[in-house]
C-alpha cells in the first residue's frame, strides 16, 4: 500500500510502471474520499479542529521524542516511569521482548522516518549525524532476526529514503552521502548468517559481532521460528538490494518466503504460527492472522505492491481466500487448526490483528474491514485501549497494553478509503485516551493492565516509528506534507520505501524456481483495486450502514464463541454440544457425550474428569465435535481459575508534579477494606513508618495518623503489619518488597494472604508494591517531601486530579516541569534504606485443577476441583460471564500461612502459568490431531 491511499501501484518520480490497473484505480480512490470528506453531514470535522488534532499529535510527539532523546539515548529504550534509559543486561530481562534491543539506539532509529513526516526536518537532519557518529552495529549481543529487520534495517532505509528525498528537493541533507544506506548494508550482512538453514528459513536469533555458528556466538540451537518473523523480510531486504545492487538480500529474503509457500497446509491454503527451521515442519498448527503470522500476509500483498511481482499477489490472494473462508468470522477474526479449518483454536483474539482491517483496506474489502474495526472500536472504548488478548466476548483475556499502533494504522486507512469523517473521531478519542491514561511526566508509559489504568515501565520504540505516523497522517491534507506520501509504501513498521524502487536494479529473478503454480488459474486473483466510486456509489453513508448493525457488539451482546455449524446449521439438525451449555445432570447431554467419545470418571476425591477417545466417537464427525467440547472446556475452565484472582490494584500519585499521570500496579490483599467496593478509594499522604517492617508498635504514630503507611515486606506477616498501622491511626499501607531490583514488569503480581485468623478487625486497605515501584513513591518523597496517593481498583481520571491540583503553574508551564522534575527525582534517589533479613518469594500453585489429566496421546482430559466448575458434582456448567465489568469479585479463598518464612503470600496463578497450561493443552490436542491424520 501507498503511504495514503489504500490500492495503489507504484511509479513515483522514476515513472510508471503497472501493467495492470492500479494506479487509475487508486486515483479514483483519492478522488471519491476527498468528495466524501468534503460531502456535508453529520459529525463532518471542521478543518480547524483537523489542525488543533494534528498540532496535538506534533505536541505528544515532542514529549515523547524529547524525553527519550534527553533521558534514554544512546540506550535503545526510554523507562519512562523511572525517566531513564533501558540497556540489555541493567535492567531485570524480560525474556524475548528484550531480544529487540541490540545497544543500537533502537528508538533513534526507528524514529529516523517519523521526523520526516512530521515536517521535523531540521531534527531529522540532527538525527541522522547522531545515527552516523553514535550508532555501532558490532555490538556482541543476540537479537531478534524479525525485530532488527523491521524496526533498525528498516529505519535505516526509511531514514535513507527520506534522506535522498529532502537532499533532492535542494535544501536539506546537501551533506548527506548514502552514510544510512551503508550503515544498512552492513546490518544486512550481520542478519544473513541467520539464514544458514537447508530450508533458507532464517533461525529466530543473531548474535550482532558472531553471527549464529560461531562458539562465542550463544544462539543458533533453536529450531523453531514464527512464520512473520520468517516471512517479514522481503520488504526491507529487497530494498536494500535495489538500494545496493546486490542481489543477496533479496535472494534470501524470496527464499524463506517460497520455502513457507510451498509448506502451507494445502486443503486449508493456511500456515500455522510456528514452523521447524530445518525441517519444515509446523509447530504450532493454529492459525489466525494475529501474533505469529500477521506480518507474513501483510508482506505478501506489499512485495506485490513493491516489487510489481505477480507471484506474491497470487500467494497471497490464495491465502486471502482461505482467511475469509475460516478466519475471518464478522466481525471477528478467530484461529482456526490448519488441518482442520472449521474447528476455532481458541476463543480470544490477539490485538496484533488489529493491523488486519487496514491490509483488507488495500486488498480493497472494505465491508469486512470496517467491520472488524468497529468491533475492535469497541472493546477500546470500553477498556479505553485494546487489551493484549480479549476474548470473544469481549472480557479481557490479557489486560497488558504496550501502546500498540496497529488500530491507529488501520483508522488511517479505513479514513482513506472511505473519507468518513467518523473515522477521524476515532482518531481523535485515541488521542484523548493516550493523554489522558498513558501519558506520564517523561514520555508515554505503556499499560501494564487496561483494567486498572497502571502503568508499566516501558515505552516501545514502535510507538514513535508507527503510532505517531499514522495519527498525524490521519489528519495531515495534502498541503500540511513536504512530499508526497503516495510514492512510498509502509513496511509493518511503517518505514517508508519508495515505489521506484520496483524499477530499479531488478537483479533478482521473479521466477520462483521451487514452485510451480500450475494449480492455480486466473480465478484465484483478485487483480483489481477497489475503486470507491464503485465501492461506494451515490452513497457516502456507505461505511456507516455496515457499522450500524454492530453498533452494540460489545455492550448490549454477549456473542460467545460463535459456531460456525450453528450459523451453517439454521433450522437443520441439532447444533453440537457447547461446553458452556453442558449440564453433568442432564442424560440427554451424557449421552452426546458418549457420542463424542467423551467419558466422565468421577475420581474418589470428589473431581470429576472428562476424557476423549477419538476412537471411541460414533463418527469423525462426532469426534470433532468432542475435541471442540473438550477444547471449549479447557478454556472455560482457564478463564475460571482467572477469575478466582483478585485483580490487582493502582496506586496512582496524585500529588505535584504527577497529578495523578503516574499509575503504579499494586498488588491486592485477600483483608482490610476491598478497594472494588470502594469505589472512591482512598486517598492521603503517605508516611513511613518506625519500624520499617512495621512488625511491632508503630514508634511514629503521630507521623502516621490519618496518612497511607508505607513499609517493608518481611519478618511477619502482612495482616500483622495491617494492624500495627491500623492501630497507628494509618487509612491504609502500602508494603513495599524488599527484594531489590523486583518489578511488576518482570514478576507475576500476587494477592497478600490473610494470617489464618480472622481479618475482619483489619478495616483499612492495603496494598503490595514491587521494590521497583515502590521506589518511584519512595523517590518522590525524598524529592517533594509530602506525596499523596489514591489506593483504588481503577486509576481516577487524570484530568480531575488536574482540576483539583494546586493551580499555582500554568498548564503548559506545568507540562515542562514536570518532567524535569520527576527526572531529578528518579536520579538521586537511591534503594531503600533498611534491609530485610530474610528473603521472601512469591509463591505460585500450579493450576491443578487444568492439568491434562491423561496422557494418551489419542484421548485428552481434564479435570476439575472446584464445585462451580463444570461437569463436577452433577452441577451445571457455570455461566460464563456475560456482565459488563471484567472484575467480577470472586470469594476469596484463604490459604492458612503456618509457615511464616517461605510461605506468607497466598498462593495465586500469575497469567503467565495459565498460558503456560493452555499451550500445553494445545500441544496435546495437536498429539491428538496427528495421530488422527
Ligand atoms: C510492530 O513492531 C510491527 O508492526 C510488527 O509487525 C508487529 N507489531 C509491532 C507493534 O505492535
Amino acid at each position: 500500500m501507498s503511504g495514503a491511499a489504500g490500492c495503489q501501484g507504484g511509479g513515483g518520480d522514476r515513472g510508471p510502471r503497472w501493467r495492470r490497473p492500479w494506479k487509475l484505480l487508486a486515483l479514483g480512490l483519492l478522488s471519491a474520499s476527498s468528495v466524501l470528506a468534503a460531502a456535508p453531514g453529520a459529525g463532518a470535522m471542521s478543518k480547524e479542529e483537523k489542525r488543533r488534532l494534528g498540532n496535538q499529535v506534533l505536541e505528544m510527539f515532542d514529549h515523547a521524542y524529547s524525553n527519550y532523546m534527553e533521558h534514554a539515548y544512546p540506550a535503545d529504550e526510554l523507562m519512562p516511569l523511572t525517566c531513564r534509559g533501558r540497556v540489555r543486561g541493567q535492567e531485570p530481562s524480560r525474556g524475548d521482548v528484550d531480544d529487540a534491543l541490540g545497544k543500537f539506539s533502537l528508538t533513534l532509529i526507528d524514529t529516523l522516518d517519523t521526523l520526516v513526516v512530521l515536517n521535523k526536518t531540521k531534527e531529522f537532519e540532527e538525527a541522522v549525524k547522531k545515527v552516523i557518529k553514535d550508532v555501532n552495529l558490532d555490538n556482541d549481543i543476540v537479537v531478534s532476526v524479525f525485530e532488527t529487520n523491521i524496526r533498525v534495517l528498516g529505519g535505516l532505509l526509511g531514514g535513507h529514503s527520506v534522506a535522498i528525498m529532502l537532499k533532492e528537493k535542494g535544501e536539506y541533507m546537501q551533506w548527506y552521502n548514502g552514510e544510512l544506506l551503508q550503515m544498512a548494508k552492513e546490518l544486512g550482512y550481520k542478519l544473513l548468517p541467520a539464514f544458514n538453514t537447508t530450508s533458507g528459513l532464517p533461525y529466530p536469533r543473531v548474535n550482532l559481532k558472531f553471527g549464529v555458528r560461531h562458539p562465542e556466538a550463544r544462539t543458533g540451537t533453536e529450531t523453531d521460528t514464527c512464520t512473520a518473523c520468517a516471512g517479514t523480510l522481503i520488504l526491507e531486504f529487497a530494498a536494500l538490494s535495489r538500494f545496493t545492487g546486490t542481489s543477496i538480500f533479496e535472494e534470501y529474503a524470496r527464499k524463506a518466503l517460497d520455502f513457507i509457500w510451498e509448506k502451507r497446509q494445502r486443503s486449508s491454503n493456511l500456515v500455522g504460527v510456528t514452523i521447524n527451521i530445518h525441517t519444515g515442519d509446523w509447530v504450532r498448527k493454529d492459525s489466525g492472522v494475529g501474533a505469529g503470522i500477521d506480518s507474513y500476509y501483510e508482506y505478501l500483498l506489499k512485495a506485490y505492491v513493491l516489487l510489481g511481482d505477480d507471484s506474491f499477489l497470487e500467494r497471497f490472494n490464495t491465502h486471502y481466500d482461505a482467511i475469509m473462508r475460516y478466519i475471518s468470522q464478522p466481525p471477528l477474526l478467530l484461529d482456526v487448526h490448519i488441518h482442520k479449518p472449521m474447528l476455532n483454536a481458541r476463543t480470544w483474539m490477539d490485538s496484533l490483528l488489529a493491523f488486519f482491517p487496514g491490509l483488507q483496506v488495500l486488498k480493497g474489502d472494505i465491508r469486512p474491514a470496517i467491520e472488524t474495526h468497529e468491533m475492535l472500536y469497541q472493546v477500546i472504548k470500553k477498556h479505553n485501549f485494546l487489551p493484549e488478548a480479549f476474548t470473544t466476548d469481549f472480557r479481557v483475556h490479557w489486560a497488558q497494553h504496550p501502546l500498540r499502533p496497529e488500530f491507529a494504522e488501520s483508522t488511517y486507512f479505513l479514513y482513506k478509503a472511505t473519507g468518513d469523517p467518523y473515522y477521524l473521531e476515532v482518531g481523535k478519542t485515541l488521542i484523548e485516551n493516550l493523554n489522558k491514561y498513558a501519558r506520564v511526566p517523561c514520555g508515554f508509559a505503556a499499560m501494564k493492565d487496561v483494567r486498572t489504568g497502571s502503568h508499566e515501565d516501558r515505552m516501545d520504540s514502535f510507538f514513535l516509528a508507527e503510532m505517531f505516523k499514522y495519527l498525524y497522517l490521519l489528519f495531515a491534507d495534502k498541503e500540511d506534507m513536504i512530499f508526497d506520501i503516495e510514492d512510498y509504501i509502509f513496511t509493518t513498521e511503517a518505514h517508508l520505501l519508495p515505489l521506484w524502487l520496483s524499477t530499479t536494479n531488478q537483479t533478482v529473478s521473479k521466477k520462483n524456481t521451487t514452485t510451480e503454480y500450475t494449480e492455480l488459474d486466473d480465478s484465484n486473483f483478485d487483480w483489481t483495486c477497489p475503486n470507491t466510486q464503485i465501492l461506494f456509489p451515490n452513497d457516502p453513508m456507505f461505511a456507516q450502514s455496515i457499522r450500524e448493525p454492530l453498533k452494540n457488539v460489545v455492550d448490549k451482546s454477549c456473542p460467545r464463541g460463535i459456531s460456525r455449524a450453528e450459523e451453517s446449521l439454521g433450522s437443520g439438525p441439532k447444533p453440537p454440544l457447547r461446553a458452556r451449555d453442558f449440564m453433568a445432570s442432564n442424560p440427554e447431554h451424557l449421552e452426546i457425550l458418549k457420542k463424542m467419545g467423551v467419558s466422565l470418571i468421577h475420581l474418589k476425591d470428589g473431581r470429576v474428569q472428562l476424557v476423549q477417545h477419538a476412537v471411541q466417537a460414533a463418527s469423525s464427525l462426532d469426534a470433532e465435535d468432542g475435541l471442540r467440547f473438550m477444547q471449549e472446556m479447557i478454556e472455560l475452565s482457564s478463564q475460571q481459575q482467572k477469575e478466582q484472582q483478585l485483580p490487582p490494584r493502582a496506586v496512582q500519585i496524585v500529588s505535584h508534579p504527577f497529578f495523578g499521570r503516574v499509575v503504579l500496579t499494586a498488588g491486592p490483599a485477600q483483608f482490610g477494606m476491598d478497594l472494588s467496593k470502594h469505589k472512591a478509594g482512598t486517598r492521603g499522604f503517605v508516611a513511613t513508618i518506625k519500624p520499617y517492617n512495621g512488625c511491632s508498635e508503630i514508634t511514629n504514630p503521630e507521623a502516621v495518623k490519618e496518612k497511607i503507611a508505607l513499609m517493608q515486606r518481611g519478618q511477619c506477616m502482612f495482616a500483622e503489619k495491617a494492624r500495627n498501622i491500623q492501630k497507628a491511626g494509618a487509612i491504609g499501607g502500602i508494603v513495599i518488597d524488599d527484594n531489590e531490583g523486583s518489578s511488576s514488569d518482570t514478576a507475576p503480581l500476587f494477592q497478600m494472604a490473610g494470617d489464618g485468623k480472622n481479618t475482619d478487625d483489619i478495616t483499612i486497605p492495603m496494598l503490595f508494591l514491587f521494590n521497583k515501584e515502590g521506589n518511584i513513591i519512595l523517590d518522590a518523597i525524598r524529592e517533594y517531601e509530602a506525596v499523596e496517593v489514591l489506593l483504588s481498583d481503577k486509576a481516577k481520571d487524570r484530568d480531575l486530579e488536574m482540576e483539583s491540583m494546586d493551580q499555582k503553574l500554568s498548564e503548559n508551564d506545568s507540562h515542562k516541569q514536570n518532567s524535569e522534575e520527576a527526572t531529578s527525582a528518579s536520579q538521586d534517589v537511591g534503594a531503600v534504606s533498611e534491609e530485610s533479613e530474610e528473603g521472601e518469594s512469591s509463591d505460585v500453585t500450579d493450576p491443578e485443577s487444568l492439568s491434562p489429566a491423561d496422557a494418551d496421546s489419542d484421548s485428552i482430559s481434564i479435570s476439575n476441583q472446584d464445585s462451580s466448575v463444570p461437569g463436577t458434582n452433577e452441577a451445571s456448567a457455570p455461566e460464563p460471564a456475560c456482565t459488563q465489568g471484567d472484575h467480577q469479585p470472586q470469594e476469596q479463598k484463604t490459604e492458612t500461612e503456618s509457615n511464616s518464612k517461605v510461605n506468607w503470600d497466598n498462593k495465586v496463578q500469575p497469567m503467565e502459568s495459565i498460558l503456560a497450561d493452555w499451550n500445553e493443552d494445545i500441544e496435546a490436542f495437536e498429539m491428538m490431531e496427528k495421530d488422527e491424520l
